[in-house]
């Protein structure tokens, strides 16, 4: 089968032909229909030896649907044929937070190479994914692999982070988002869905405004010199109760703390490198809490599931045969995806 691998650090992946995998006890083999493209994938693509501790080679992909294509002897709860979503993150499977289908935060993550499919074990940017067991599997009805496979990720990680902010997005809250991309323009739509918070938008590119007043923005703006100000007016005045900062440079941190209320809460998810000084007294407003959320539970990657079924939200997707990953990195590296690159096996 085609899978597009990662062989040598700091050298781009490969597409290359690899043995089919067969199941057996409890695993079970999904044929992939969509895989997304992460800025994770971009990182590890350019990653030099050391960067992590997975061991080479391995297929990308963590961010995957399709449907099931063969089971192990022991493989329970699924069935051959069904539609699924990969929970992606795999913890060591046997930790309290992994039984309770919190693999995100395993409690062993420091004995693990891996974090999951596609990150130091084969994943899903391939014709099949062998997965461990059926528990990260999410059934997906007749909702669309291009739609639920970017949900597993950009979506779960927007949603567990909107989770996280929830004591503070009450009636009448202002909510921020920095950065409209694959996981911030559904960032806007969970919000739009769970909340009733006024929601503000800001971007470095004119053309995400559109996609965040499309998923339901009530203000959008690209960032500039006097963003802080106009955020704050349309606050109220007072301020915002939360930001989701998804590009997490040291200018957005500083954007985010500058428009926060006392008693305001920030979820720092982008992978920017941006530093953020905290110190009493300082310049963060009284009360601030921070909060650095990754990926999902599988209950919560169920619930997006099933908000998006309910056509509450919807993915933003630019779709490359798995046959041109090449080009799809190369316009997520420039910036230049709308949403969510989403790899279709040939
Ligand atoms: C995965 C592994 C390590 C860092 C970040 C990630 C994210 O892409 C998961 O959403
Ligand atoms: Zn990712
Ligand atoms: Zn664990």
């Amino acid at each position: 089968m085609q899978a597009l691998r990662l062989i040598q650090w700091g050298e781009p992946p490969a597409l290359v032909r690899v043995e089919r995998p067969v199941p057996h006890g409890s695993e079970v083999l999904l044929r992939v229909e969509a895989a997304g493209l992460c800025h994770s994938d971009l990182h590890l693509s350019e990653a030099p030896e050391g960067a992590f501790r997975y061991q080479l080679p391995f297929t990308l992909g963590h961010e995957v649907a399709g449907h099931v294509a063969a089971l192990g002897s022991g493989a329970k709860a699924v069935a051959v044929g069904e539609r699924v979503v990969l929970h992606g993150p795999w913890g060591c499977g046997a930790c309290a937070r992994c039984t309770a289908g919190m693999d995100n935060y395993c409690d062993r993550r420091s004995t693990l190479t891996w974090n999951g499919a596609g990150l130091g074990r084969d994943g899903g940017m391939a014709e099949y994914l062998l997965v461990p067991s059926s528990r990260h599997l999410v059934p997906i009805g007749d909702l669309a692999a291009d739609q639920a496979a970017p949900l597993s990720d950009a979506g779960l990680t927007s949603y567990h982070a909107i989770a996280g902010l929830r004591q503070t997005l009450e009636a009448g809250s202002t909510a921020v988002v920095i950065g409209v991309g694959g996981l911030g323009h559904l960032a806007v739509q969970i919000l739009r869905a769970t909340a009733q918070s006024r929601i503000l938008a800001v971007d470095i590119r004119e053309e995400a405004l559109a996609l965040a007043d499309r998923c339901g923005a009530h203000f959008s703006t690209v960032l500039h010199t006097d963003t802080g100000r106009a955020l704050r007016a349309e606050s109220g005045g007072v301020g915002a109760d939360a930001v989701l900062d998804f590009a997490g440079t040291t200018e957005s941190l500083e954007l985010a703390t500058s428009v926060l209320r006392p008693g305001g809460a920030l979820a720092l998810v982008g992978s920017g490198g941006g530093h953020l000084t905290v110190r009493k007294p300082g310049a963060l407003p009284q009360g601030f809490s921070l909060s650095l959320p990754f990926w999902g539970s599988r209950t919560e990657l169920a619930e997006v599931i099933a908000l998006a079924r309910s056509g509450a939200i919807h993915v933003e997707t630019e779709q490359f045969p798995l046959s041109a990953a090449t080009d799809a990195f190369e316009r997520l590296r420039r910036g230049r995806v709308q949403g969510r690159a989403v790899l279709v096996p040939d």
